[in-house]
């Protein structure tokens, strides 16, 4: 797990991107997609887009970006204790969306990178460590559930 001091660190920065939430949220689904196109096959609305502008310009996309960054907003503050927020997010994931642990992996790394861009001053190496330890730990327990839902993931 985190340390107290771990987890002031992931709420500190996450207070920072929460006034703009489906900023952040659109771009990362748009890098997701840019830097993971197999990514972007798993959703019936989006897969289609070809153009970066075609993605810029959906309020669908952003919608979800705003979605799926409130989703982890509600888990991280929980700070560990997220049974009752992961267990519908492995459920639809695992059953309905069929997104691999790989695919949580590749949108980790996209959250901290967007985040490191629009917040350098204010998320240096032990903040990103921590967030990333944050995320590891929210994809671990994704993982098991998955496991128990019989998703080999
Ligand atoms: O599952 C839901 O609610 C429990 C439906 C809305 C939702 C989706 C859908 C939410 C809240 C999340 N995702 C949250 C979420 C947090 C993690 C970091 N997601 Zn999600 N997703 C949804 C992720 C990670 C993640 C990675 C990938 C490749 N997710 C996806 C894909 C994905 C898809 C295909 C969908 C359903 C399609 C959709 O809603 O399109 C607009």
């Amino acid at each position: 797990g985190l340390t107290e001091q771990e987890w002031q660190k992931v709420m500190d920065i996450w207070a920072k991107v929460e006034p703009d939430l489906s900023l952040h949220g659109q771009e990362v689904i748009i890098r997701m997609f840019q830097n993971h196109p197999e990514t972007q096959e798993r959703f019936v609305k989006f897969k289609n887009f070809k153009t970066l502008d075609e993605m810029k310009n959906s309020e669908e996309l952003k919608k979800h970006g705003t979605t799926v960054l409130n989703a982890l907003g509600k888990i991280l503050k929980q700070k560990g204790s997220h049974e009752a927020e992961l267990a519908p997010l492995a459920q639809t994931h695992a059953n309905k969306h069929k997104i691999p642990v790989k695919y949580l992996e590749f949108i980790s790394e996209v959250i901290i990178g967007v985040i490191a861009e629009k917040h350098s001053a204010d998320f240096g190496a032990d903040s990103q460590e921590a967030m990333r330890k944050a995320l590891e730990l929210f994809r671990n327990d994704m993982a098991s559930k998955y496991k128990e839902l019989g998703f080999q993931g």
